[in-house]
């Protein structure tokens, strides 16, 4: 069976064209002043070149596996700038620049990846969930938490102090999952604050995405009942403008939204893929240029002091060499720790348990 073709070619809401130049959108107007360009700038620049050096330690051994976002990080970093002290956040497993754009240490973002640690970060301090590996899991818990939200008075009150709401990524082969078509169900019967962001990255592995849909994802919306937005995720302007309204929206009781993203993924979906095998160069060509850390700096570079573009990068790099040292002293946590990960009080059993097996370790020289 042939795939069908693609819909006409529609970027979405864009403000900063490929080119660098700001373009009008009649429903949004560009809220990032230069400063807040500077910091999206120095947010997606960082992100890459961590990006770059955890795919340097997979390579060379230190990490189990690396999931790299090169070519979304205006998608996460526009959405991210977006988000507020009351709000929550979702992740699925590549929102990297997310996290580090929230503040979570560069290296909790790889513990997991390393192997010495089932999580990755203090979910309650930096507000944003850990990881989930199982597909669109994570809507479900997004629309829970939503709801619990609503019942503790901390969404939908009118009070801008008080109302938070909650952003969930989500690929879009997890669209297709039926956890995230449970979660629009329930979001839109019960009006969950939640804003469902899809990165559109036109790859599940290596199933483009029109196999998965043979229309627009945000468009998926209409049926479930809440509006549905489709934007150049590689403009971060727009990604931040159109994220802002989604949140407030959300915050303020008005139901949940769904947000298409409209990006590349410009690397494997993994360390351990291939995807010379299915993406094809021309299309790759395509999207590179397209590059969401290229278009903003050529709207920055008519404003910005001479050397500051190797002021960004030289921090990046000292960021870079920074989690090279962390990682490395990353170790393995005592085995015995997983004991103390199942219930909160120990057991009879598991302490049984914990001393057979730690007389067993023991035994060894
Ligand atoms: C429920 C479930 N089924 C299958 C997988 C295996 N799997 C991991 S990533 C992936 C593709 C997901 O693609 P997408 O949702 O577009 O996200 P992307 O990786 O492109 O960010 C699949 C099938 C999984 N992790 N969970
Ligand atoms: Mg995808």
């Amino acid at each position: 069976m042939s795939i069908p073709p693609p819909e006409p070619a529609d970027s979405g809401v864009r403000l900063l064209a490929p080119d660098g130049t700001r373009v009008t959108d009649p429903r949004f107007v560009a809220l990032a002043d230069h400063d807040l360009c500077r910091t999206f700038y120095s947010s997606m620049v960082l992100a890459r070149r961590l990006d770059e050096e955890a795919t340097a330690l997979q390579r060379q051994g230190e990490l189990v596996l690396w999931i790299p976002l090169r070519g979304q990080e205006a998608a996460q970093v526009g959405s991210a700038a977006a988000i507020r002290a009351h709000d929550f956040v979702f992740p699925s497993y590549r929102e990297h620049a997310v996290a580090w754009h929230l503040g979570v240490p560069a290296a909790e973002v790889i513990r997991l990846l390393r192997g010495v640690s089932h999580d990755g970060w203090d979910a309650a301090k930096h507000h944003m969930a850990n990881y989930a590996i199982v597909l669109a899991s994570q809507t479900l818990h997004a629309v829970g938490y939503g709801m619990g939200m609503v019942f503790d008075g901390a969404a939908g009150t009118g009070d801008p102090d008080r109302d938070g709401a909650v952003l969930v990524y989500l690929g879009d082969g997890a669209m297709s999952q039926g956890d995230a078509n449970e979660a629009f169900v329930w979001a839109a019967s019960f009006g969950a604050p939640v804003v469902f962001l899809c990165q559109n990255n036109q790859w599940a592995i290596s199933t483009p995405t029109r196999r998965q849909s043979v229309m627009q994802l945000a468009r998926r919306a209409d049926g479930f009942g809440f509006p549905g937005v489709r934007v150049d995720g590689n403009d971060v302007l727009a990604m931040h403008v159109v994220t802002t309204w989604a949140l407030e929206h959300a915050r303020g009781g008005g139901g949940p939204i769904l947000i298409e993203a409209n990006t590349y993924r410009m690397a494997p979906h993994t360390t351990s893929d291939d995807a010379t095998r299915y993406q094809p160069a021309a299309e790759l060509a395509i999207w590179r240029a397209r590059d969401p850390i290229d278009r903003l700096r050529l709207l920055l570079a008519a404003d910005v002091a001479a050397g500051w573009f190797d002021e960004v990068r030289e921090h990046a790099d000292d960021a870079a060499a920074d989690l090279r040292r962390d990682c490395l002293a990353l170790d393995p946590p005592p085995a015995a720790t997983m004991f103390g990960n199942v219930f909160v009080d120990e057991t009879a059993d598991q302490r049984t348990q914990r001393g057979w097996f730690t007389a067993y370790r023991g035994s060894f020289l």
